[in-house]
This record gives structure tokens, C-alpha cells and sequence, in this order.
């Protein structure tokens, strides 16, 4: 595995922020991860999601949950610095894989992802929790993730939406506030210009979103989550994105190693 180290300051930064870009670290990934990515658009997994309807410009595919069958993708959780580098940065002593995502915006995409953080969607919750978005294209300001610094530290959760129809995505539940108006100016936007190699990792419940893909390119993006010391399972009031149906777990557990394993522990 390539060694890596991090400094006081960038962890700093990414707890100040919940947020930080480091350039240059996965050059060695792209290819692959390019492969990895043919073999789940040649072959889909059960969750798959098409964000833009059939009368709409573009394509927006997700895909999440492959890596154990996509040897790509687990070679990079087992064998990258990505664990190593979120687990340092989290301040972790133990670092779990929670799942990959993939999400690819085909030249022409008016639809944006809206703004939202990723904590409400999904069956965990704790404070150590890191994301990577790694584009395998490279991103201008128009269609990278854009991020909100310090969001992280809100004092309460976002209302999850429905990325297609903006709908609430449970219902029922009212314990969260409604998204601001983040682009009012009264707010600190990190919008990196990214090249193949460089990657932004953020804080689950840190506030992000992005443009369409406008230009005449694609862009793929790669996302490993990752989860630390203090993260448990938390139920929700309906199904959560990933699903993780027969998951078997109850609020308040770690969680389960034979799904989510241990692929980093601090020296
Ligand atoms: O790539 C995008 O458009 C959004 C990515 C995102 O929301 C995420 O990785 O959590």
C-alpha cells in the first residue's frame, strides 16, 4: 500500500471545514477506476438509480454497493491510501468501509444534484464519517462538487429530499430543518477545480451539491464512505439510500464487520 501522511494542519482544516481537497493522490487509481466504472454501467447492480426522465436532456446514473463484486473498486478500498488518509483525518483509530458510489453525469446534463448533506439518507450516525468525491474527468467550476464549509457543525440535520422529484424522502418525520438558501452570500462555497488524481473528502454531514454537466464531456465521479470509531447504527423511518436490506442491525450497534469491514487501524 503507498504510504501516506497527513499533516496537523490539513487535520485541522477538514474538522474546521468538514471538508478538504487533497490533489494528486489517486493518479495511480484513475485507470482502474475507469475500468470499474464499465463494468457496472455493462452491468448494473440491484440499486441502481436514473436521476433524468426520459423527456429530459442528459443522463445521470448512480450506482452504489458493487465493490465486493467489482474487483476495481475493492482493490482501492483494501490497497489505496484512502482509508489511511480518511482515518487520519477523522482522527480515527479504526477506519470501516460503508459502501462506494459512483455517479456519472453524461455531456449535456441539465439536472443538477441538489443541495443536501448524506447523513439523513443513510442508516448511521456519529461525528467520524468521511466521503471522497474523486472525479475521473477532470472538473471546472461548473460542474464540480461545490461544498459548504463548516456545515458540518449545523445544529440540526437537513430535510432529506428525492433527487428526481425533490420530494421528501420519508415521510412523516419532522425533526430536521428545511435547506437555506446557501447560495444567498452569506455563506463560505468551496467549488475546486479538480484534476484525475485529485480528490475533495467531506464530512457526512457536511452540505454539498453540484451543477449538471453542461459541457461536452462526461463526468464520472468516484466515491468511497468511510466510517470511524463512534459510528453506530441508526434506524430511520423508512428505507434508507443504500437500502442494506437484511442488514439485521438495532439502533445504537457498530456496525456489523462481515458487511462493513475494518480496512484501516492506526499504527
Ligand atoms: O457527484 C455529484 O453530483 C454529487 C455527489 C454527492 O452528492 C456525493 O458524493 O455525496
Amino acid at each position: 500500500m503507498q504510504a501516506v501522511t497527513i499533516g496537523n494542519e490539513q487535520i485541522a482544516a477538514f474538522q474546521r471545514d468538514g471538508v478538504i481537497v487533497l490533489r494528486g493522490v489517486f493518479r495511480d487509481w484513475i485507470t482502474p477506476l475507469r475500468d470499474g466504472f464499465e463494468q457496472v454501467l455493462a452491468a448494473p447492480g440491484p440499486f441502481s438509480i436514473e436521476n433524468v426522465g426520459n423527456n429530459e436532456r442528459g443522463r445521470f446514473f448512480e450506482d452504489y454497493c458493487n465493490w465486493q463484486r467489482i474487483k476495481p473498486f475493492s482493490r482501492f478500498i483494501h490497497q489505496s491510501p484512502a482509508a489511511a488518509l480518511a482515518g487520519q483525518l477523522m482522527g480515527a483509530r479504526q477506519v470501516q468501509i460503508f459502501h462506494e458510489h459512483i455517479l456519472v453525469k453524461e455531456p449535456g446534463t441539465a439536472k443538477a444534484t441538489p443541495w443536501h448533506q448524506d447523513i439523513p439518507y443513510y442508516c448511521v450516525d456519529g461525528a467520524q464519517t468521511a466521503s471522497y468525491w474523486i472525479p475521473l474527468d477532470p472538473v471546472t467550476q461548473d460542474n464540480t462538487l461545490r461544498v459548504v464549509l463548516g456545515s458540518h457543525r449545523w445544529p440540526k440535520l437537513v430535510r432529506p429530499k428525492r433527487w428526481a422529484s425533490n420530494e421528501n424522502f420519508f415521510a412523516g418525520d419532522d425533526d430536521y430543518m428545511e435547506m437555506p438558501d446557501v447560495e444567498d452570500g452569506s455563506y463560505t462555497i468551496l467549488a475546486p477545480e479538480l484534476e484525475p488524481g485529485d480528490a475533495v473528502l467531506f464530512d457526512f454531514r457536511t452540505v454539498h451539491g453540484a451543477a449538471g454537466n453542461q459541457g461536452g464531456n462526461r463526468r464520472r465521479a468516484f466515491s468511497a464512505r468511510f466510517l470511524g470509531d463512534d459510528v453506530c447504527y441508526a434506524e430511520r423511518p423508512g428505507r434508507t439510500s443504500p437500502p442494506f436490506p437484511g442488514i439485521n442491525q438495532r439502533h445504537g450497534e457498530r456496525l456489523r464487520e462481515d458487511w462493513f469491514p475494518v480496512v484501516w487501524s492506526a499504527g
